[in-house]
């Protein structure tokens, strides 16, 4: 029997890309979304979609039960920008939906969980060159507190119920076709969209704030991979480190500007400066990949050409419009 797969935060910036992906490969039909809201109608009317509110417990086991889950991938998240202005909020959507996935992989209900964690594990301390997988981790933002908590939970869950639960310390993710939202990476999707529609951009990161960052098709890939691999070459149970590229502010601008020389970027930096001074600026995933052969596709000039050349085309009625 085919395995039927239920992506938990389907709306979501990455849950929406993975959804389209992962039915590409097992088949519409054994891929249902959801989400807590009918929150983009691309994959609302795309396939099966079903309300799911991840923190109540009773709301997931009857989808799991209703489609015959074996395999949850659970997307839904309080980012850190935003996790900083609610944290009760984001501490109880992402541990109790944790909780409730990792319970019902413990309780056999389901099989396999893909649970994300981020590089917003890491915090001051934490030494900011090529970060390696096991260092000094003391997050300083609600979100990163909850995904270092979730990355001990993993692991204790696997470790103790046998539980095949894996994850990926994502970078920040750009991508064109869902905005990303709450996050202190964002800026790095908003540039581009900004660059198109009135050619400049006020960041609220300074210019030089280095972050690790990778394309959209080479966050679903990773994720894609690790979960096909097989359980014993998985071998964190906790979370890998995920790497791709590495820029500031000023380099994106640049890169845009080989495009658009008009293109002006100014900075204003905002209370997401600290968060992102926090983080490390680039991350060592050699553990990734050594184990499933990880290996990343898009540089930033990649990034920069597929980025303008889709939201040109995305927004040329609006544009054309408007002229
Ligand atoms: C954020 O900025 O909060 C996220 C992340 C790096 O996990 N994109």
């Amino acid at each position: 029997m085919a395995s039927k797969i239920l992506i938990i935060g389907a709306c979501g910036q990455i849950g929406s890309e993975l959804t389209f992906a992962l039915r590409n490969i097992y088949g519409s039909e054994n891929v249902i979304a959801s989400d807590i809201s009918y929150g983009n109608l691309d994959i609302v009317n795309s396939g099966i979609f079903e309300i799911v509110d991840a923190v109540n417990y009773a709301s997931l086991k009857t989808c799991i039960e209703k489609f015959n889950i074996d395999t949850v991938y659970l997307m839904a998240a309080l980012l850190s920008a935003k996790g900083e202005k609610f944290p009760m909020r984001a501490w109880d959507l992402n541990m109790t939906s944790l909780f409730n996935v990792l319970n019902l992989a413990r309780d056999k209900f389901i099989k396999k969980v893909f649970w994300p964690s981020s590089i917003a594990v890491f915090g001051p301390t934490t030494p900011v060159d090529y970060t390696p997988q096991y260092t000094i981790m003391e997050p300083s933002t609600v979100y990163g507190i909850t995904k270092q908590v979730g990355e001990r939970w993993c692991e204790y869950y696997n470790n103790k119920y046998g539980v095949d639960v894996r994850s990926l310390r994502y970078p920040g993710i750009i991508s064109w076709k869902t905005m990303p939202g709450g996050g202190t990476t964002d800026y790095a999707v908003e540039i581009y969209h900004k660059a198109i529609t009135n050619g400049h951009y006020e960041c609220f990161l300074k210019e030089d704030t280095e972050l690790p960052m990778m394309y959209m098709d080479d966050a679903v890939k990773a994720t894609v991979d690790i979960m096909q691999v097989k359980p014993e070459d998985v071998k964190i149970r906790s979370s890998y480190n995920l790497a791709a590229i590495s820029f500031a502010p000023k380099e994106i601008a640049k890169s845009i500007k080989k495009h658009i020389p008009e293109f002006e970027i100014s900075y204003k930096p905002d209370y997401r400066q600290e968060i992102a001074s926090s983080w490390p600026k680039n991350i060592n995933d050699s553990y990734a990949r050594q184990d499933w052969k990880w290996k990343h596709a898009f540089s930033l000039e990649d990034i920069t050409d597929e980025m303008l050349f889709q939201l040109r085309k995305k927004f040329a009625g609006v544009l054309n419009k408007s002229n």
